[in-house]
């Protein structure tokens, strides 16, 4: 078995004009595909050890991959994982939130505003490359972010919380945003919440309750 990249339900210039079709282009093409592949070289470099693992098994328990590839899986797991949830929660249509999670955000942040200033505050003292996070407890909301492909999955050694699961991240390595936005990282992440699917944002946080 062996890892592949998903299909983007939506065409590369959906997202336009808040994210631009020649990043969405190589973000997915080249980018998230070399993750897969490097994962895939991971996986076969450990010798059957890790086959018949999915993905949340083996970013989830890294401890359990032989120390020779822990770091490969961490990276380039992570890296499959992040970019699969990133298109998920992306759409050309904004959709709806859900009354349950509009009321989950109300009850952790107050509004829809503060939910977005946290993340935008998480993602812009990001130093270097990394994610932000809306995750969810057993339904409580949080915001944090990750370094490098690192995410909540990983647990709190890695990530440096406890926070549950992701049911929103945002890219912020410069890769996701620098053709378009070059330095203007906040520009981007305003661009972001524009393009995000809240049906799918809700769907996943109905699951983790
Ligand atoms: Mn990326």
């Amino acid at each position: 078995m062996s890892f592949e990249l998903p299909d983007l339900t939506y065409s590369f210039d959906a997202l336009e004009p808040h994210i631009d079709a020649k990043t969405m282009q190589i973000h997915h093409d080249k980018h998230h595909q070399a993750y897969v592949n490097m994962l895939n070289g991971a996986v076969e470099a450990a010798d059957g050890a890790l086959d018949n693992k999915n993905l949340e098994e083996l970013i989830g328990n890294l401890d359990g991959v032989p120390e020779g590839q822990r770091m490969a899986v961490r990276n380039h797991g992570g890296g499959h994982w992040n970019h699969s949830l990133f298109w998920e929660i992306m759409g050309p249509d904004s959709g709806a939130m859900s009354d349950e999670l509009s009321a989950a955000i109300d009850s952790a942040f107050g509004s829809m505003d503060e939910m977005k200033e946290a993340m935008h505050k998480a993602a812009m003292t990001r130093f270097g490359s990394g994610w932000a996070w809306l995750c969810s407890d057993n339904g409580k909301l949080s915001v944090c972010s990750t370094s490098n492909q690192d995410n909540p999955l990983m647990g709190s050694e890695v990530c440096g919380c406890d926070c549950g699961t992701p049911v929103m991240g945002v890219d912020v390595w410069e890769h996701a945003y620098y053709l378009k936005y070059q330095n203007l990282r906040g520009d981007y992440l305003n661009a972001f919440f524009n393009a995000v699917n809240w049906d799918e944002v809700s769907r996943k946080y109905a699951e983790t309750k």
